[in-house]
Formats: structure tokens, C-alpha cells, sequence
């Protein structure tokens, strides 16, 4: 070793052995790759009326609105908008679009038509799937827009889905689209580590992989199987929910029980009704049912995994839910929309089950590197020291879309992204994170990113807002 080298960096990595990833395959081929032994099983089930949707009927449907995508002129490289709560037509939408190598960026359906505009003209969006109600806010925002709402009557100016809906799903697209790993398919919008929202390049590659980093393999991250129900109440629109529920959920063949608005009596009578087994939380929500005295009176013995994730969820809460549900195994997931998403997910999850601590954001996905880095001098640090976290791997984003600037202040030239979160990694390889270097909204004393603020503004209805903000 020459005396001025510089240390080799240490570098972290999952306790569970790399596996092979089809990342080559389009992203909707991966999550349907097991169509023909789940086709009879239940894929969607729409919360408010109880309407489901087979694997099979979805993937048709899919193929349909691929093909009526294509008959309005939406080509590869495309974008189309997603302006909807939680729904069937939302999966139909975002898989369809993906079928003929068309890009989804989806958008928050409280944004206000200015937020709108922004996101429009950066993504270059020529078509936007909607409900009526959020139509107002579209007007006069583009000349050439196609306007497509879910819901009837059909408002002036737009078309109904069923248009999307033909009877043709074998258009000869399917065959002509070459979709490469490279390309994109999803364009969520985040503010990443500085400045304002940017469309964050997510391809076919990125969202494979790190769903295969969750739940493929011998022995996934996360366990889930074909007779799983899985909790969709976190908005789509966020990449926590669109990767880490609905893309997991088609890989393994489970059942996604949508809910397009939170409301804890609703949301308690489907987890009983419909037996759901997985729910993935947001901390406001982990605190309703752990709180909340009327989730005294329901059944949610089938609950097996809570999965929280986007903020962190303090050791308190995490005993009063396992109080609430002995049961279930409660653990973290730690994402970020540019890192495609997950970087790390906890053990207790595994088909083998590692325990992990309380406050633990859980260890680093397989497949992917993780280190952390001294604030000043850059350097990896080892166990328990506290720095910036860093993930490099197939699955972070392709680029901030049209802004090489900022991709460059994000992934440096080795290709670590940089994720302006402070955390370090025990002697159990177990990651905590400890504060954020980036932009933080602050509010009596609570620290958060952007989305858990409209996690909580859509769902203020039935949070105690202030009740929540004293016991985090
Ligand atoms: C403390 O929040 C997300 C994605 C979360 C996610 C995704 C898939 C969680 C589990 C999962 O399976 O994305 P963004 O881009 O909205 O916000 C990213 C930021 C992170 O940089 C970090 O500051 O949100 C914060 N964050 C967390 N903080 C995310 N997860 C955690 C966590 N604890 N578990």
C-alpha cells in the first residue's frame, strides 16, 4: 500500500446473496411473467365497491388500453399524464402505457392547476387520464392535450375511458415496440435533495430491479405470495406505493385491495372483510391503527406484515402497534424516488426471517452497494458512524429528465447517488437514519419530506393532525 493511498471505501451490502434479475424484459412482461398460473385469481379489488379484477381480465384490459393508447397517436417515448386517486383504471392506465414503451408520469390530484401546468410542460406530457372533478383544473392548460377522464358523464372536450377500452387488444404494436431496458417508463416528480420538483427518469431496468431486490429469489426481501391481499391506501401517484405495492404485488401474483381515500372505518372493515395480509403504512397511518379505539372492535388477525416507510417511525409507535397486533411483523422500508425507489428493507420481511430493531430502517437491498459518506472530507465511514447515505445500483434512476446539472450534483461519476439523508449502519448491518441534509419541511417540531405532508393533507379528515405532530 503507498503511503498517500487513499482508504479502500467500505461498503455495505445485503446479507442476502445476489440473485439473477431479468432486468433486460419490459417492465409489464416481468410483473405479468407468472400470468398463466395466477389468471384465475383475484389481481384488483376496487375497495369502495368490492368490484375485482382476475389476472387475467387485468392483463386484457391492459393490453386493450395499450391498444387504444396507440389509436390516439401515443407512441414510444411518449408521456401521458395519470391524474387519479387510487383506482382499477390507474394499474390499467400505467401497465397499458408501459405495453406499447409509452412513459407515465403521475401527478398528485390535489396539485393546483399552476403545480399542474409545471409538471405538464417539464414532463411533455400529450395526454392525461383523469376524473371529472379534477378537469376544471386542466382547462386551457395545453392545445393539443387529450383529455381522458374515468368517470361518467364524460365532461365537454374529454373522452370517455371507454375509448381506450377497444375490443383490440392484438394490435400488431405489441409485437413491432422494441422496449429496452434503457427506456423509460415511469416519470414520477420529486424535489430530490435541492430545488424544485424534477421528473425523475425511472426505465423498464430501474423498476425491475428493484422490485426483484424486494421480492424475488429463493429467499426474498420481502415475502409475498399469490395468496397475499395487500393494502393499497398510500396514493399510486408516489413511488412507494406504485414499486413496493402494485409492481410487487403483479410480480408475486397477490391481490391489491385499492382504496382511493383514507378513512379509518373503511379502511379497518376491508382489512376484515377482505382478510388483507400485508398493509403498507406511512407513519400518520401506523399511529391510526395503533391509536385509534376503534380498531378495538375489528378482526385483523390476518395481518401478517406492516410495512412503514417514507418518515420515520419512532420506537414508541412501533411497540403500541405490536401491542395492537401481536401477530404481524413490523418493519421499515427506506426509499427515495431517484434511488427507483428502495434502498433498504427490513430482514423481518425475508422468507427466512432476520429480527431487526426497533427504529431500524432495515438493511440494504441485494443486488446494490451502500456506503456512507463523511460530510466534509467524503470519505466512507464504517459501522455506527453517521453521515451521508449513498446507493449505487441498476435500480436508481436513469437521470433528472432535460437537467444534466442536477443529475450530476446527484450521481457522481462512480455512479453513487447521493441522497442528502444523514443515517449509518450498525454492526448488525442495520441502517438508521438520523437526520437530512436536504430541504425538510418543519412543522411544531416535526421534520419530513414533501410526501408525508400530502399523505397527511389528504387524509387530515381523519387524523387528529395535532394529536399526531405531539406524539411524533
Ligand atoms: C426515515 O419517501 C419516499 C419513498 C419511500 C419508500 C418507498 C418504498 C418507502 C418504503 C418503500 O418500500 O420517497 P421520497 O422521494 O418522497 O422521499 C425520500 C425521502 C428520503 O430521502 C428520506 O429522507 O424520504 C425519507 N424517508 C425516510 N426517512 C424515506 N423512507 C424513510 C424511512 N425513515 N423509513
Amino acid at each position: 500500500v503507498l503511503p498517500h493511498s487513499p482508504p479502500t471505501p467500505r461498503i455495505f451490502r445485503s446479507k442476502l446473496p445476489d440473485i439473477d434479475i431479468p432486468n433486460h424484459l419490459p417492465l409489464h412482461t416481468y410483473c405479468f411473467e407468472k400470468l398463466s398460473s395466477v389468471s384465475d385469481k383475484p389481481c384488483l379489488i376496487v375497495g369502495s365497491t368490492g368490484k375485482s379484477y382476475t389476472y387475467g381480465e387485468t392483463h386484457l384490459i391492459c393490453r386493450r388500453v395499450a391498444s387504444g393508447l396507440y389509436k390516439l397517436g401515443i407512441r414510444k417515448g411518449d408521456v401521458i399524464m395519470i391524474l387519479l386517486q387510487n383506482s382499477a383504471e390507474f394499474v390499467f392506465s400505467f401497465m397499458g402505457a408501459s405495453m406499447i414503451g409509452a412513459v407515465s408520469t403521475t401527478a398528485n390530484p390535489f396539485y393546483t392547476s399552476q403545480e399542474l401546468y409545471k409538471q405538464l410542460k417539464s414532463s411533455g406530457a400529450k395526454l392525461i387520464i383523469t376524473h371529472s372533478q379534477y378537469v376544471d383544473k386542466l382547462k386551457n392548460l395545453g392545445e393539443n392535450l387529450t383529455l381522458i377522464t374515468t368517470d361518467e358523464p364524460t365532461p365537454e372536450n374529454c373522452l370517455p375511458f371507454s375509448t381506450l377500452i377497444t375490443d383490440d387488444e392484438t394490435n400488431p404494436f405489441q409485437e413491432t415496440v422494441d422496449i429496452g431496458g434503457d427506456d423509460a417508463a415511469a416519470l414520477p416528480f420529486s424535489s430530490g435533495t435541492t430545488g424544485l420538483p424534477k421528473g425523475v427518469v425511472l426505465t423498464h431496468k430501474s423498476l425491475i430491479t428493484s422490485v426483484a431486490q424486494q421480492v424475488d429469489g429463493d429467499n426474498p426481501n420481502l415475502y409475498l405470495k399469490s395468496n397475499d391481499v395487500i393494502l393499497c391506501v398510500l396514493p399510486l401517484f408516489h413511488i412507494y406505493s406504485l414499486n413496493s405495492v402494485l409492481l410487487n404485488s403483479l410480480r408475486s401474483g397477490a391481490t391489491v385491495l385499492l382504496m382511493h381515500k383514507f378513512e379509518i372505518g373503511a379502511l379497518l372493515d376491508l382489512i376484515q372483510r377482505h382478510r388483507v395480509t400485508i398493509a403498507a403504512l406511512v407513519p400518520p397511518l401506523v399511529i391510526a391503527l395503533a391509536k385509534n379505539p376503534t380498531v378495538n372492535s375489528y378482526d385483523l388477525s390476518s395481518v401478517r406484515f406492516v410495512l412503514s416507510g417514507a418518515a420515520p417511525l419512532g420506537k414508541e409507535l412501533q411497540d403500541s402497534l405490536r401491542r395492537r397486533l401481536p401477530q404481524a411483523i413490523l418493519g421499515q422500508g427506506y426509499g427515495m424516488t431517484e434511488a427507483g425507489p428502495v434502498l433498504s428493507m427490513s430482514l423481518g420481511f425475508a422468507k427466512e426471517p432476520i429480527p431487526t430493531k426497533s427504529g431500524s430502517c432495515g438493511t440494504v437491498v441485494r443486488n446494490a452497494e451502500l456506503k456512507v459518506v463523511h460530510l466534509e472530507t467524503r470519505l466512507s465511514l464504517g459501522y455506527n458512524q453517521p453521515g451521508e447515505i449513498c446507493i449505487r445500483g441498476q435500480q436508481i434512476m436513469k437521470e433528472y429528465l432535460n437537467d444534466p446539472e442536477a443529475t450530476s450534483a446527484t450521481i457522481d461519476e462512480e455512479g453513487w447517488l447521493h441522497t442528502g439523508d444523514i443515517g449509518y449502519v450498525d454492526e448488525d448491518d442495520e441502517i438508521f437514519i438520523v437526520d437530512r441534509l436536504k430541504e425538510v419541511i418543519k412543522f411544531k417540531g416535526f421534520q419530513a419530506s414533501p410526501f408525508i405532508f400530502i399523505v397527511l393533507f389528504i387524509f387530515n379528515k381523519c387524523l387528529h393532525l395535532k394529536k399526531i405532530y405531539i406524539m411524533i
